[in-house]
């Protein structure tokens, strides 16, 4: 449990409303914040498991009377429980990171990610309007390298037009114009950040870089044999979730409300990113073939590593196919180039990342290693999960 005192609390009264506190972002962020000394509400949906995972650390018990940190059931869908939360909690600044944020996912479900994304950051900006509140509240609003979309120019910055290219990305246009009218129409400390790529061991379990990291170590562990992927040739600028929620803080601490991009300025493929992540637990992998018929093959081993990770080596073969590709998971559209400009945010903000690509991979192969572990162990003990519907 984060050990934050009532004196943090009192040294900075700010209070801040995270919506999408149970996302990655939104664990990271509330992390972030209490560590600065705000109290901290967050907005949380009714769902039928416990989905707050990500946040059970920060977890404090109701009935304390000095607590700073609250959670409310609520929607992005719901504007009548948007400024009920809003006006109970008064909040100083709102960090809108909630959303339907999976780009193949929103294919399936175009008009539920429109409300939630699109029409959602209209309600947040709207109830603060109703609610009298402009003055008092500064708005983030999660912008994303979406945006960009079929490739205009790059490295993307803030003037480098837009072409979205999922039902996702064409919600978030949506809402990043929304925020910069009400900045412009009621002089709202409003600001959009146009986030590229960031992950984190926490990062949800069917966005690429954490499904790749999650198979690797169950390959390296002999739990799982393959890991199918989609397009092995699309390009990203990704970096670490940490990083990028001190951004977000930083963008509503400026004396104007302006629009930034967060980007570490290097892409990647996510070829390359799978090499990466078995290169970290000692496995070399070679790609071959073209499009549908592409297989990553284990070519070689780096037995000290094994030893070191304790890994047995047992479970590696040498000339395994441990990559295919699944022509389900490419998007009807895709988005094939990202790569980032942060120079206004590394100068305006003074934001420099503090992970690399390689360090970004460390950190969430070993993550997944030691997660994978504990379900290593739990089957060799005899504690698979139950079925409850034998
Ligand atoms: P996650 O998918 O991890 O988290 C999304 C959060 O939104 C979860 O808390 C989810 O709740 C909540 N949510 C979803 N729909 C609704 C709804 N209708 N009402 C209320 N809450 C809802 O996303 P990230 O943390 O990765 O991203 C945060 C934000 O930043 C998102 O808006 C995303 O689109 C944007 N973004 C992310 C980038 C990235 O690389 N991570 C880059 C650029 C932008 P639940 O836990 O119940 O599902
Ligand atoms: P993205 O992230 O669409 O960029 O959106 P994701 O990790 O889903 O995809 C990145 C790239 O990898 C390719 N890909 C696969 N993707 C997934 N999910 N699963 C696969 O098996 C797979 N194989 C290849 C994709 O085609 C794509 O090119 C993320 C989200 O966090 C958004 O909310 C956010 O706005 C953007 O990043 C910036």
């Amino acid at each position: 449990m984060l050990n934050i005192t009532r004196n943090m609390a009192e040294q900075n009264t700010k209070t801040a409303l995270i919506t999408g506190i149970t996302g990655q972002d939104g664990a990271y962020l509330a992390e972030f914040l209490l560590k600065k000394g705000y109290r901290v509400h967050g907005l949380k949906r009714r769902s039928s498991l416990f989905n707050t995972d990500r946040i059970d650390h920060l977890y404090q018990d109701p009935h304390l009377d000095n607590r700073n940190f609250t959670l409310h059931f609520g929607d992005l869908t719901d504007s009548t429980n948007l400024i009920r939360v809003i006006q109970e909690t008064q909040p100083d600044e709102i960090y809108n990171l909630a959303a339907q944020s999976h780009v193949k996912v929103s294919f399936d479900t175009p008009e539920y990610t429109a409300n939630a994304d699109g029409i959602g950051t209209l309600r947040i900006l709207e109830a603060v309007r109703l609610l009298g509140m402009i003055e008092k509240t500064r708005i983030y609003q999660a912008s994303t390298s979406e945006l960009y979309g079929l490739v205009q120019a790059v490295p993307q910055s803030e003037t480098t037009p837009f072409y979205p290219r999922s039902p996702y990305a064409v919600a978030k246009m949506y809402g990043y114009w929304i925020t910069v009218n009400y900045r412009e129409a009621y002089k709202m400390y409003a600001c959009n950040g146009i986030l590229f790529n960031h992950e984190s061991p926490v990062r949800g379990e069917t966005f690429v870089t954490r499904k790749i990291t999650r198979a690797v170590a169950k390959i390296a562990l002999g739990l799982q044999d393959k890991l199918y992927l989609g397009n092995l040739s699309a390009q990203r600028d990704w970096g670490h979730a940490k990083d990028y929620v001190e951004a977000m803080w930083l963008i509503l601490q400026q004396e104007k409300p302006e629009d930034f991009v967060i980007a570490t300025g290097v892409t990647t493929t996510v070829r390359d990113f799978v090499r990466l992540a078995f290169a970290e637990l000692g496995i070399e992998i070679e790609f071959s073939g073209k499009g549908e018929q592409e297989k990553g093959v284990i070519i070689d081993v780096d037995e000290e590593r094994l030893a070191e990770l304790n890994i047995d080596k047992s479970l590696i073969k040498f000339g395994q196919t441990v990559v295919k590709v699944d022509p389900a998971y490419y998007r009807p559209t895709e988005v094939d180039l990202l790569i980032g400009d942060p120079t206004k945010a590394n100068t305006k903000l003074g934001w420099i990342p503090k992970y690399d690509l390689q360090m970004l991979v460390t950190d969430m192969v070993q993550s997944d290693l030691h997660l994978m572990r504990k379900e290593e162990y739990l089957k060799q003990g005899g504690f698979e999960t139950l079925n409850y519907f034998e």
